[in-house]
């Protein structure tokens, strides 16, 4: 919990709105392994992390509502009667979104007022977007006595993003975050959100993210061009999802397929048979295999799916050369944003040094480095804390 966030929050809540707000933490999320798996109906391997979004929610008395952006010192108003998307309204249509797909399931939320900031740096690919979502609807809920579950809470978070943002995206990051667990995996069964949480424990190493600070853009359509060549592949085949899909079947429909949307879905494949085997390497703690698999993911991003960029090319690279880093990988839906790495705990400072020395005699740019610790999901605070 960044405690002095959450008193600046409160603080300005107070100060603009006389409600009182219920308070909810929204967490971001890291991405063990599993990429672009989830929209095929596949396995993920996420967490929740002890960074993310805090909104205040309160209901209003006024004829419209009111949304306050504390980081970007941007404030909003608009009125239940026209729930729109705003072009170019960036975080606006994340919570427009949120409103018109609560209203979408038959549920009636009143006026309102929303303070919310994040220590999540937008475009870092630790998933803002959802943890934001994620707090809204959580806060409607229980301001408005909703009754909406938890999964039903995150299938509203995604749909916003669908017809509000545009961004055609899986279910990862809004299941992670709603249902993260403190030191615990989820594996996540996207094709019918079962799930397992499980305890990580990396023995001598530790997770270490590096912000390549190039900021991803999830609307860049090459997200969604992505999305669509897997689902035009699995119709191809007659199968539900590429989840369903085995090399066997795409050299069969070889000629039918461009040879560059034939690579993209065998990574999908071979992504997805690499989260079970991740989960068994975690159980059996082997982090040697473990870190193998976050290089082989990351090799498959980078050639077969083609969503990296140089910089976190660069970062993989570096890593692979180190004795000290068992593996590393991009995170996220690429273009930029951070790698995950698995760097023995003892040598994490001088690994932190000859990354940022490195990185800015390459880029003229620096890199970031988070250290981040599993967590809970998104819940309510007690207006003490
Ligand atoms: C983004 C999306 F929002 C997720 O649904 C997922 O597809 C991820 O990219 C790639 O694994 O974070």
């Amino acid at each position: 919990m960044n405690s002095s966030l959450l008193k600046n929050i409160k603080t300005l809540f107070k100060d603009t709105f006389s409600a009182e707000p219920v308070i909810i933490a929204s967490p971001g999320r890291i991405n063990i392994i599993g990429e672009h798996t989830d929209y095929n109906e596949g396995f993920v391997l996420p967490a929740a992390i002890d960074k993310g979004i805090i909104a205040a929610i309160g209901k209003s008395e006024g004829p419209d509502c009111t949304a306050i952006a504390i980081d970007l010192k941007e404030s909003y108003r608009f009125s239940l009667k026209e729930v729109v998307p705003v072009k170019n309204g960036g975080w606006r249509n994340y919570v427009l979104g949120v409103v018109a797909e609560i209203r979408n399931c038959g549920k009636e939320p009143g006026n309102f007022s929303l303070v919310f900031g994040g220590d999540i740096p937008s475009g870092s690919g630790l998933s803002s977007s959802a943890a934001l979502e994620n707090s809204l609807v959580f806060g409607l809920n229980e301001l408005f006595d909703l009754g909406l579950s938890r999964q039903e809470m995150i299938l509203i978070s995604q749909k916003a993003e669908h017809h509000f943002v545009g961004v055609k995206c899986g279910i990862m990051d809004q299941f992670a975050s709603m249902f993260g667990q403190k030191d615990k995996a989820l594996l996540l069964d996207c094709r019918d959100l079962s799930s397992e949480a499980f305890p990580i424990d990396f023995g001598d190493y530790e997770i270490l993210l590096i912000n390549s600070n190039v900021k991803h853009q999830l609307n860049d359509s090459a997200y969604n061009e992505r999305r669509a060549v897997c689902e035009k592949v699995a119709a191809i085949l007659n199968k539900e999802a590429l989840r369903d899909v085995t090399h066997e079947d795409l050299l069969a429909i070889e000629d039918r397929i461009s040879q560059a949307n034939l690579q993209k879905c065998s990574y999908v494949i071979e992504e997805n048979e690499r989260v079970l085997k991740a989960v068994e390497a975690i159980r059996n703690n082997d982090i040697k295999t473990l870190g193998e698999l976050l290089f082989a993911s990351h090799h498959g991003m980078q050639h077969l799916y083609k969503i990296t960029c140089e910089e976190l090319d660069f970062l993989v690279e570096k890593a692979r050369e180190n004795p000290y880093v068992a593996g590393a990988r991009m995170m996220g839906g690429g273009f930029g944003g951070c790698t995950i790495n698995l760097v023995k705990k003892d040598k994490l400072e001088s690994y932190k040094k000859l990354i940022s020395e490195s990185y800015k005699q390459q880029f003229r740019k620096e890199c970031s480095f988070y250290h981040v610790h599993l967590s809970d999901g998104t819940h309510m605070i007690q207006t003490t804390e």
